[in-house]
């Protein structure tokens, strides 16, 4: 018996552009072509050097993953939160009600290169005190199903292998390296919309081999299919995969603060202006590490 797999629905180039303060980004879900890819809001692939870097914002009603590919980024928030993250590490931030931070290189890099997520939250969340989940490489489980494929499981579950990142939005995140001439299958749940988006090499998904190339995103068919088949040929790939369960609940979103109605932005920019309602530590706060 042959299982169907998701076939792909799109796919759509992330060329570089210019965000925050000298950074470049590769804006995958997010850019217009992208758009409403609940419950996700973003997928940017970052590349900052010494110079560049996401100086003081805030955020409101959603979450931030930030995965490192290569080189340091240090954070700081409102709070006296504050750390590192090199290649591999991961930092779950639920923002909730509010969290301001600066996101900035570590300045003797030369580059830091990785992935930024934004989630969305449910209504029943967005409020919530905000939480950081903070993974070293060395604590994210791996599966390997077979000889030359290793899933890094963020979120979620892969091959038995299941993450303990405890997620508000129902969410699956998996980083895949898989060799030469490798067929692979992940499950799914059968409600989840998902997408590939491909760091390097080429990548045929789905039972017609829809070819997946670096820097593109391909969104899996929205069918009810529970598994998605995944083969290599003359190339490794190196890619990941992010799945979740649509919110289906109406978007608000203005920049960083994201709420089901414009009233509720209406209060945000308000809490904010005036240090109010998660915003407290904001009053007269300036990080250390933005220059
Ligand atoms: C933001 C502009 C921004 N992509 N990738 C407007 F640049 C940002 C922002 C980021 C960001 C941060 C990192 Cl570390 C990585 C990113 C956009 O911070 F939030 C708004 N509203
Ligand atoms: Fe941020």
């Amino acid at each position: 018996m042959t299982v169907a797999s998701r076939s792909i629905t799109k796919s759509v180039l992330s060329k570089e552009q210019a965000e925050g303060a000298g950074a470049r980004v590769r804006r995958s879900i997010g850019r217009p072509e992208l758009r409403n890819h609940d419950p996700f809001l973003m997928l940017d692939e970052f590349n900052v050097d010494k110079n560049g870097g996401f100086p003081d914002h805030p955020h409101r009603g959603f979450e931030t993953v930030t995965y490192m590919l290569e080189g340091q980024f240090q954070h700081e928030d409102f709070a006296g939160h504050k750390g590192t993250i090199g290649p591999g590490d991961l930092q779950w931030m639920t923002a909730g009600r509010g969290i301001v931070h600066s996101e900035m290189p570590v300045k003797s890099q030369t580059r830091a290169h990785g992935l930024q997520l934004w989630i969305n939250l449910p209504r029943e969340h967005k409020m919530c005190e905000p939480q950081y989940q903070e993974l070293l490489d060395g604590q994210i489980p791996r599966a390997n199903p077979e000889e030359g494929v290793v899933v890094k499981v963020i979120a979620g579950e892969s091959h038995g292998v299941k993450s303990q990142v405890y997620t508000r939005t129902p969410t699956m995140y998996l980083d895949f390296k898989v060799a030469k001439n490798k067929t692979v299958t992940q499950t799914i749940p059968k409600s989840y919309t998902g997408f590939i988006y491909m760091l390097k090499g080429t990548a045929f998904i789905g039972d017609k081999e829809f070819e997946g190339k670096t820097h593109h995103t391909l969104t899996f068919s929205e069918d009810g299919a529970e598994t998605v088949k995944i083969t290599t040929k003359d190339e490794d790939a190196h890619f990941v995969f992010i799945a979740g369960e649509p919110l289906k609940e109406p978007i608000v979103q203005h920049g960083p603060f994201v709420m089901n109605t414009t009233e509720d932005i209406y209060k945000t920019f308000v809490d904010y202006q005036y240090n109010q309602n998660g915003f407290e530590r904001a009053k007269n706060w300036k990080s250390s590490i933005a220059a």
